[in-house]
C-alpha cells in the first residue's frame, strides 16, 4: 500500500480547509463515525465467534424482531458520541425516542442513523450496513429533540453509509461530491478507494423483493414486465439482484447503475423503509452523485417527516431508471 494513500481523516480535514469558518467539530464528527464503523466492522466480522448472532427477543420501535447486532450496533454508535460534545441528539431505528446526548446540549449537530441495516442477513453472513445523516442544529439552547430531527432530508449537511461485506466500505457526501473509503484492517484506516463517485445515468440491474409483487400497484408490475422484456437496444432484460440489505443494493446502483425499489404492499401500506434514518440519508447521497430518489411520486429529500419512525415508498438509483419507474407508476408506460 502506498504511503500516499488518503485516509478518511486526511480527506475530511482537507475538505475543512474549504470552509474558513469551520470549527473542526464537523470534521471530528465524521472521523468519529469512521471510528464507530471500524469497531462495528471488527465485531460484525467475528460475531459468530463471540455470541453476537441471533435475536434478543425484543421488538424495535417499528415492530421488527431485534437482532443482537441491531442492539450492539446502536450501542456502539451512541457510545461513540457520548461525552464528545459533537452531537446534541441521536434518532435511531433501534430507539423509540430521540436520545438527547448528555452534556452535549451545546453541540451543533444532530445524528440520524440506522445502525444495522439488513438485519435479516446477520446470521447468514450476508452483506449488512449502517446508514447515517447529519443535520446542523436548528435552534440553540435546550434541545427540542422532535423539531431537531423531523427535518427535510435536503437540510442534511452530510450523509452516508457503511457496508460490511467482502470488504468494509464507508461512502459519504457532504456537499462536495461523494467519496468511498475501504477499510485496511492491518493499518486500521479507511483509505480513499472511490474518488468522486458518479452514479451512471442508467444501469441494467434492479433490486426489489418480487415475492411481494402480487400486492404492488399494477403499473409497478407493468414496469417489472417491461424490464424483463428482451430488447438489447435498451439493455433489457435487466438482471435482478436483491441482497436483503438496502445499503448493499444501493451501493451497487451507485457504482454500476440500476435501481432499488420497495413499494407499498399489504404488510407495509406506506412501504417498509423509514424516511428519517434510511431513505433521507441515502437520497441525499445518491442525488449528490447524480442519481435520483423518490416515493415514486415525490422527491424524498423534499418530504417533511411527521414522526421519527415514519415509513415511505422508496425508489432510488440511476436517474433515468428512477424517472422511468415514476413514469410507469403514473402512466403505466415508459414515458
Ligand atoms: P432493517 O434496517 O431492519 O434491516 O430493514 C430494512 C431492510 O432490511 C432493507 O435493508 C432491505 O432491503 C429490506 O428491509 C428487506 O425487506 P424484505 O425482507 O421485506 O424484502
Amino acid at each position: 500500500m502506498s504511503s500516499k494513500a488518503i485516509t478518511l481523516g486526511r480527506h475530511v480535514l482537507e475538505d475543512e480547509k474549504q470552509h474558513p469558518e469551520a470549527t473542526g467539530e464537523f470534521s471530528a464528527l465524521l472521523i468519529q463515525i469512521g471510528y464507530a464503523a471500524k469497531l462495528l466492522s471488527r465485531e460484525i466480522s467475528r460475531a459468530a465467534l463471540i455470541g453476537k448472532l441471533g435475536l434478543v427477543g425484543e421488538k424495535n420501535p417499528t415492530g421488527d424482531s431485534q437482532k443482537v447486532l441491531d442492539v450492539y450496533s446502536n450501542d456502539v454508535v451512541v457510545d461513540a458520541f457520548a461525552g464528545t460534545g459533537l452531537v446534541a441528539a441521536i434518532a435511531s431505528e433501534e430507539m423509540q425516542k430521540v436520545k438527547v446526548v448528555e452534556g452535549s446540549e451545546q453541540a451543533r449537530y444532530i445524528l440520524v442513523t440506522d445502525p444495522l441495516d439488513g438485519s435479516s442477513n446477520t446470521d447468514i453472513n450476508g452483506s449488512i450496513g449502517t446508514i447515517f445523516g447529519i443535520y446542523r442544529r436548528k435552534n440553540h439552547g435546550p434541545v427540542d429533540p422532535i423539531s431537531e430531527v423531523l427535518r427535510k432530508g435536503a437540510e442534511q449537511v452530510a450523509a452516508g453509509y457503511v457496508m460490511y461485506s467482502t470488504s468494509t466500505v464507508l461512502v459519504y457526501a457532504c456537499g462536495h461530491g461523494v467519496f468511498g473509503f475501504t477499510l485496511d484492517r492491518e493499518v486500521g484506516e479507511f483509505l480513499l478507494s472511490h474518488d468522486n463517485i458518479r452514479c451512471p445515468g442508467r444501469g441494467h440491474y434492479y433490486s426489489a423483493n418480487l415475492a411481494r409483487s402480487v400486492d404492488w400497484h399494477p403499473n409497478v408490475r407493468k414496469y417489472i414486465n417491461y424490464l424483463n422484456e428482451n430488447d438489447p437496444h435498451t439493455s433489457r432484460p435487466y438482471s435482478l439482484r436483491y441482497t436483503g440489505a438496502l445499503v448493499a443494493d444501493v451501493h451497487r446502483s451507485l457504482i454500476e447503475g440500476g435501481l432499488y425499489f420497495y413499494p407499498p404492499d399489504t404488510g407495509h401500506k406506506d412501504g417498509k423503509l423509514r424516511l428519517v434514518y434510511e431513505c433521507a440519508p441515502l437520497a441525499y447521497l445518491v442525488e449528490a452523485a447524480g442519481g435520483r430518489a423518490s416515493t415514486g411520486m415525490e422527491r424524498i429529500v423534499d418530504l417533511q417527516p411527521q414522526e421519527i419512525h415514519q415509513r415511505v415508498p422508496f425508489v432510488v438509483g440511476s436517474a433515468l431508471d428512477v424517472e422511468q419507474y415514476e413514469a410507469f407508476l403514473k402512466h403505466g408506460r415508459p414515458e
